[in-house]
């Protein structure tokens, strides 16, 4: 059940949340800049004003950092308090093989490449069997464009999941992969409809919900030079439409630190901050709140302002402990912001972001989608040691136990990446923070071993 908000309810918390208040004296206090020129951007974030393409930038240029990763951390404070979210989950890899040929990627093989694999359904089911004994909640699947299998392959690859390991919540395919699925079904021609009927049939073989990656950067000329031949902004944002409107919740990434500028990185939050406004639209209109037609939607403002629950909220038990989707969904959850690890790649030339440059990223992250409930610091690729500064920099995520990663390898060359839940742990808390395990839709989890359950 989404706890039930009226319509009255949630309009006069929309009404006051829109009203320009100054920031508390608490608030005055405690974030003095010594760059005075982000004195209106606190001014914005303590009212909860949505921040501009011009502030964005002005995020990025400051030398007042820290300020910035403060401004990010009072936002992350009032969504979520002190918790962490962290997760119990396995990465599957399935096949390295991929028709594109991304400069960025060191994962991707041509077929008869040294390294090129694709595992059997045996395989996938077998390790899928050990997640679920071995207590994890969620299964995260992605792999390359595969030349040659079969749409079926997918679904029977689902749907076998499904039946070894019913509780396991399947997050599943980036949009790249739904579109090149659209294809192989045959489905392409029909455009938006195509890729719709695709997710429903993966939906009802037992997809659970959408992962974050393949947006890269949205821009045409980096995606010509970097990433020719795979979707572009247009499509991606297509295929989570239409997740969001088959009542899939999805998130969201950003590959950034190669050829692209600061500026289009704000651009691409941007980009996917207007299409959160519409999907928490569509979804209050599911949920019979009303909200004005083309109204931002902002999450993040001072707790004054929301006399109900800050929404979307998280949800108690929607669809059970199985992880199916249930109508009241459709959003994007999460922001992932990747660095690019230049290792092997064809721009390995590149240096790759640095640890401020990282920093700086994800707590404007946090600051301009200010429509999106969580940010995460995906540890695997950020290492554990700067997720932590990242905790109090705008996260509230840090992924989970992972256990097997074939896609980027920090400092190695195995794909054995995988840390305890205890590490996990006491990473959160050694930045005063409270651990909370979570499923994949965010909802709290309480375990006893390998077994556990909704709080
Ligand atoms: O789509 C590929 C990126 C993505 C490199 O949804 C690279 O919860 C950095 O999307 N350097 C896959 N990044 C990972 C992803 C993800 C990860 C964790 C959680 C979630 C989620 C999603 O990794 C790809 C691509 O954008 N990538 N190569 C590289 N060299």
């Amino acid at each position: 059940m989404i706890p039930t908000v009226s319509p009255d309810q949630f309009n006069a918390a929309r009404k006051q949340r829109t009203t320009v208040s100054p920031p508390s004296a608490a608030t005055a206090r405690t974030l003095q800049p010594f760059d005075s020129n982000l004195q209106p951007i606190i001014e914005k974030v303590t009212s909860g004003i949505r921040l501009t393409a011009g502030d964005g930038l002005l995020l990025y240029n400051t030398p007042d950092i820290w300020t910035v990763c403060e401004l990010a951390h009072l936002v992350r404070t009032r969504l979520h308090g002190d918790t962490v979210f962290f997760n119990i989950n396995r990465h599957i890899n399935y096949s390295n093989v991929c028709a594109l040929s991304c400069t960025f990627c060191s994962f991707y093989r041509k077929k008869d490449d040294d390294g090129a694999y694709q595992f059997e359904l045996e395989e996938i089911i077998k390790q899928a069997g050990e997640a679920e004994r071995a207590g994890a909640t969620e299964l995260h699947i992605v792999g390359g464009l595969h030349p040659w299998l079969k749409f079926d392959y997918y679904l029977d690859m689902l749907r076998a999941i499904r039946q070894t390991a019913p509780r396991l919540h399947i997050k599943a395919f980036t949009a790249v992969e739904i579109v090149h699925f659209a294809r192989i079904a045959g489905r392409a021609r029909d455009g938006y409809e195509g890729i719709k009927s695709v997710l429903a049939d993966l939906r009802d073989a037992g997809l659970g919900s959408l992962p974050g990656g393949g947006a890269e950067v949205f821009d045409d000329r980096v995606h010509d030079e970097a990433f020719k031949g795979k979707i572009k902004a247009g499509k991606w944002l297509e295929v989570h439409r239409a997740a969001h409107e088959l009542g899939m919740n999805s998130n969201a990434t950003m590959l950034y630190g190669h050829i692209e500028s600061r500026a289009d990185r704000i651009q691409h939050m941007i980009t996917l901050r207007e299409q959160q406004d519409r999907a928490l639209h569509d979804w209050a209109h599911r949920n019979n709140i009303s909200l004005q037609e083309n109204d931002a939607v902002v999450l993040t403002g001072p707790d004054e302002s929301y006399t109900t629950a800050r929404l979307p909220s998280p949800f108690e038990s929607a669809a059970g402990c199985e992880g199916i989707p249930s109508s009241a969904e459709g959003y994007f959850q999460t922001i992932i912001p990747l660095p690019f690890i230049p290792d092997d790649s064809a721009l390995q030339k590149l240096p790759g972001p640095s640890g401020m440059e990282n920093l700086r990223t994800l707590a404007i992250s946090r600051l301009m989608l200010d429509n999106f409930p969580h940010v995460k610091a995906f540890w695997i690729m950020q290492t554990l040691e700067m997720a932590q500064y990242m905790l109090t920099s705008g996260a509230d995520d840090i992924d989970g136990t992972v256990v097997w990663y074939d896609i980027t390898k920090v400092g190695g060359t195995t794909t054995h990446q995988e840390t305890t839940i205890w590490d996990l742990q006491r990473a959160i808390r050694e930045c005063g923070l409270t651990p909370v395990e979570r499923d994949t839709l965010y909802r709290p989890i309480t375990r006893t071993g390998a077994d556990w359950q909704l709080a």
